[in-house]
């Protein structure tokens, strides 16, 4: 893949299609009317120890780096300036849930998750497999058949699964959260048959950098970091009866495979895609999922 054209692409789209408050925003906003917070009850003690612990280590910083006040106004500064843009859910995202997924994660058997990030959106169009995803007339990039089986961890197929699907075009932009796309663009959600099979045709989506212009772009700067994620495709796969996934799936090959800024790559999560031997355009690429049971562990 030609990462220089992507970064270039994502320049020039950038500056007509939106800013990283815009994004930001949207991602706030979701996540407020996204029913996360309805039922969020945490005890009293867990409250405690955990704010003690953050609190603890914010100070113990402080003096093991002999923190300057004009370092803790920055951060000051800088904090607000996360709210105000919005992009608490993108921070967060993308350096801390790695870690959250993997504590929760570690007991369950089958088909390894990843990190949901930010740009979920519940309720994409239903599609029976054989499916496509909506796509523009002229939607660029190189054509993707996806397809896989569900089967549980003794190898039955499992019935009614879904996968729900939603990745970045070809520039890098999600939809719903770069303006001048298709509400839809390149998410959907597809029943998989009786045997537990399913194939969906996409577009492989290109790497995807960190909004620039907001507040962790500019923390990105200040430090002298690089903004990528490689290009994924992020999936969530459910059936009844059995404990959902929620991962992203990468391709070989990509630069920043080994250093997401996300950390949310995970060997079991590459492709491996080929050309397609039907006669079809682009690629294929089989990935089949093993989903626990309600109640499994390992
Ligand atoms: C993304 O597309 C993403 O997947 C994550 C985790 C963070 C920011 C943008
Ligand atoms: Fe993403």
């Amino acid at each position: 893949m030609d990462i220089t054209m992507t970064e270039t692409q994502a320049e020039t789209r950038k500056e007509d299609e939106g800013t990283a408050v815009e994004a930001g925003s949207k991602a706030t906003e979701r996540f407020n009317a996204s029913g996360k917070l309805s039922h969020l009850d945490v005890p009293k003690e867990r409250v405690s120890l955990l704010a003690g612990a953050l609190i603890k280590a914010a100070n113990d910083i402080v003096e093991e780096h002999q923190v300057t006040y004009e370092e803790y106004n920055a951060l000051k500064a800088w904090l607000i300036k996360v709210g105000t843009d919005g992009e608490w859910p993108l921070f967060l995202d993308v350096w801390l849930e790695h870690s959250v997924e993997d504590v929760n994660s570690q007991d369950r058997p089958g088909t390894v998750g990843t990190i949901e990030g930010p740009y979920y959106v519940p309720g994409s169009p239903v599609l029976q497999t054989p499916a496509t995803v909506e796509m523009r007339a002229d939607e660029e990039g190189t054509p993707l058949r996806f397809s896989g089986r569900f089967t549980d961890t003794d190898g039955n197929p499992i019935q009614n699964a879904q996968v729900e699907i939603w990745h970045a075009d070809s520039a890098g932009f999600y939809s719903q959260y770069a303006p001048g796309l298709p509400d839809w663009l390149l998410r959907g959600t597809i029943k998989a048959d009786d045997d537990g099979r399913f194939e969906i045709n996409t577009m492989r989506p290109a790497p995807y950098q960190i909004p620039m212009d907001g507040a962790c772009g500019q923390l990105i700067d200040a430090a002298g970091w690089h903004a990528w994620r490689p290009a994924h495709i992020h999936i969530k796969v459910s059936a009844p009866g059995f404990q959902p996934v929620t991962q992203q799936l990468y391709f070989p090959g990509d630069p920043h495979n080994a250093d997401d800024i996300a950390s949310a790559v995970k060997p079991e999560l590459m492709l491996d895609p080929k050309p397609r031997t039907d006669g079809g355009s682009g690629e294929e690429v089989v990935y089949d999922y093993v989903l626990a049971k309600e109640g499994q562990h390992k």
